[in-house]
């Protein structure tokens, strides 16, 4: 499939000096992993997220919930990243040789940004990979088996471990949003890309970006909450969109 890209749209992304991306679990779709809001696909389709993806959901069933995640965490590593986050990858590496840059924002947990070779990712949400205690907030990488038991245990006081995810209710990392902010007030283009941008306040960095006159692309398989706000919308799958548009890129010398 051949997609038409609006030349002022490369206009703009060959001359930006600053391009900050945001990504959602759409851009993960085509590595296997489920979305949350996708009508047949999605977690929530199938989960109520008030009984998973919220700190009182833990509080209640600790047991379930840390099994739903573990369960989640060893399915991610076995995925691996696709043509979409290769090319954000390299398209940070494209950008950063020519003393330009490119940050990326994402709210995905799976890790497979870094896999793919993305520098200094921005964790809104938090990762799945990284397991913390309620007791001592002693925080672990968990790259292996699933546990033996639910919910996992801290080494050091034997407290309950929970995933390091971002939970309805609860703050985002402080540093993250921070740089994610700053990243959304500097660019001169803002991408949103495989997200419903419905959850917030991952969704406002875009008008933030908007507000200090950055354009704002969005790619996506279907129109979004957020569509109508931006200057472009691609609408199409990003493991296919990515690529062409890094090619039509590089092409340029820019
Ligand atoms: C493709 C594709 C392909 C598919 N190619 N595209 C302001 C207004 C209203 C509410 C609030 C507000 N501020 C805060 C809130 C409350 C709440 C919120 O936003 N609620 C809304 C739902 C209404 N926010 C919070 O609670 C946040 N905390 C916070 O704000 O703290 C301060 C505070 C505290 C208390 C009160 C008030 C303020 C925390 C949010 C944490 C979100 N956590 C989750 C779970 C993480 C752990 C886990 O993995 O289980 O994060 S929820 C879930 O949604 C996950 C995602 O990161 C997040 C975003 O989802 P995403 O990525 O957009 O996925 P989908 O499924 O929604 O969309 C996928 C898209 O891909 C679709 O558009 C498809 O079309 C597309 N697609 N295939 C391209 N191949
Ligand atoms: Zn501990």
């Amino acid at each position: 499939m051949s997609y038409v890209i609006p030349d002022d749209l490369m206009g703009a992304l060959s001359r930006a000096r600053s391009v900050t991306v945001l990504t959602g679990a759409g851009v993960s779709a085509e590595s296997g992993i489920p979305t949350f809001r996708d009508a047949l696909t999605g977690l929530w389709s199938r989960y109520r997220a008030e009984d998973l993806a919220t700190p009182q959901a833990f509080e209640r069933d600790p047991q379930m919930v840390a099994r739903w995640y573990d369960e989640r965490r060893t399915m991610c590593m076995r995925c691996e990243p696709n043509a979409g986050h290769r090319a954000l990858a390299q398209l940070q590496d494209h950008m950063r040789g020519l003393g330009r840059e490119l940050v990326l924002v994402t709210q995905n947990v799976d890790r497979l940004h870094q896999r793919a070779g993305s520098e200094d990712v921005i964790e809104l949400h938090g990762s799945i990979m990284t397991w913390r205690c309620t007791h001592c907030d002693h925080e672990q990488q968990e790259l292996g088996e699933p546990f033996d038991s639910h919910p996992p245990r801290c080494g050091k006081c034997d407290g309950i471990r929970r995933p390091g995810v971002v939970w309805f209710g609860e703050s985002l990392p402080d540093d993250a949003l921070q740089s994610a902010h700053s990243a959304s007030v500097h660019c001169d283009v803002f991408l949103s890309i495989g997200t419903s941008s419905q959850v917030y306040p991952a969704a406002g960095l875009m008008d933030t970006a908007a507000a200090q006159g950055a354009r704002l692309l969005e790619v996506n398989v279907d129109r979004t909450a957020a569509s109508d706000r931006c200057d472009w919308v691609l609408c199409g799958r990003s493991a296919q969109i990515l690529p062409i548009l890094l090619k039509r890129l590089m092409a340029t010398g820019h």
